[in-house]
């Protein structure tokens, strides 16, 4: 029956089983993007029945009843089931996929010791409740900021679950410099390879270009050394307060578009380097160990793996990714309470 109402929909046949995404924030602006992708096919592809698990707070619910309401408009035949909820247990839920959006924005006067705790409390329990009740193999994206740290503590908390399969999102930074370097090259993205992002998801990542290609050229051949240091890295690095300044809001669309081409290309694989936020083994690259830190990846068979053998050893790139090296240790430092 579900197959020939697809059919009839345009869709091939469907898969017989369902996935469960959960989708954390799903009143806020981002997850209004990424939701409406997620339910059309374009993240686990146009035949993957799924049932979508959207959690917000209590005094969301009925922005989230909203959200619900033109999902089921759009008539998704991928789509099985919208569940809304504000209780984790249920958002959780036997979940694969894990898009952890929500979290609380940077208030007025609000330092980022006072956000890093704050939301650091929400990934305790997102963390407990997924270890409680996701599937043993979910995979998931932290979004929310300070991401790179809340991922942290949610893998932390999610002890039964193991820590390859928590990652924070880089991808947009990844996603920004691959657009600026197209811009300046006036070329394609898909013309572009071997973009690295290095450490954390703030001002302090490195942007590095140094392994890159334009249209098969050594990208450094064709951008110059001023640009890349005075213009390229500084954008790349501040984008997000410029989208803030011009749209007077946040990035969304963007960083929606950014959650899925993180998870997509985990689970399908890609063949070109992907920038992800994961685990720190201690052994590479002379990351400490435990830091979610974000390397240049490649994806296959559902994993990822850090592009090894790089050449880091120049002043420049040294002196980059201690920067932000020592801004996720001070990070995890100011959370040591919360990781006990
Ligand atoms: P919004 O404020 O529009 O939405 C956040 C939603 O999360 C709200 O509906 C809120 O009620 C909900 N929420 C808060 N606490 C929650 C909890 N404990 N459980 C469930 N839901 C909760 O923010 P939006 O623009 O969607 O941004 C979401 C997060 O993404 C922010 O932390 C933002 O800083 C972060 N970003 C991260 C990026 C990255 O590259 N890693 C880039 C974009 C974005 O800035």
């Amino acid at each position: 029956m579900i197959n020939k109402i697809a059919s009839k929909l345009g869709a091939k046949t469907l898969s017989s089983d369902v996935k469960n995404v959960t989708v954390t924030g799903g009143a806020g602006q981002i997850a209004y993007s990424l939701l409406l992708r997620i339910a059309s096919g374009a993240f686990l592809g146009p035949d993957q029945r799924i049932r979508l698990q959207i959690l917000d707070l209590p005094f969301m619910q009925d922005n989230l009843k909203g959200v619900q309401m033109e999902l089921h408009d759009c008539g998704f035949p991928t789509l099985d089931e919208v569940v809304v909820t504000d209780d984790y247990s249920t958002a959780f839920k036997d979940t694969d996929y894990c898009f952890l959006v929500g979290s609380k924005p940077r208030g007025p006067g609000m330092e980022r010791g006072d956000l890093l705790k704050d939301n650091g409390k929400i990934f305790i329990g997102v963390g407990q409740a997924m270890n409680d009740n996701a599937s043993r193999d979910c995979k998931t994206i932290v979004v929310g900021n300070p991401a790179n740290t809340n991922a942290l503590i949610c893998s932390h908390y999610a002890k039964d679950i193991n820590k390859k399969n928590f990652s924070a999102m880089t991808r947009l930074d990844h996603n920004r410099a691959l657009g600026q370097l197209a811009l300046k090259a006036k070329c394609n993205v898909s013309e572009i390879t071997n973009v690295a992002i290095w450490g954390n998801h703030s001002p302090t990542m490195f942007p590095d270009i140094t392994n890159t290609t334009i249209q098969g050229h050594i990208a450094r051949d064709i951008v110059d050394n001023e640009w890349e240091t005075n213009h390229f890295i500084p954008t790349v690095q501040k984008r997000g307060a410029a989208i803030i300044e011009a749209r007077k809001l946040s990035s969304a669309a963007s960083a929606g578009s950014a959650a899925l081409d993180h998870m997509k290309d985990w689970v399908d694989g890609s063949n070109q380097w992907v920038s992800m936020a994961v685990n720190s083994d201690g052994n590479t690259y002379g990351v400490p160990e435990g830091l979610m830190f974000s390397f240049p990846c490649t994806t296959k068979d559902g994993e990822w793996t850090i592009v090894e053998g790089l050449d880091i050893s120049s002043e420049f790139s040294q002196k980059k990714i201690k920067t932000t090296t020592d801004e996720l240790l001070s990070e995890r430092q100011f959370v040591e309470d919360l990781l006990k």
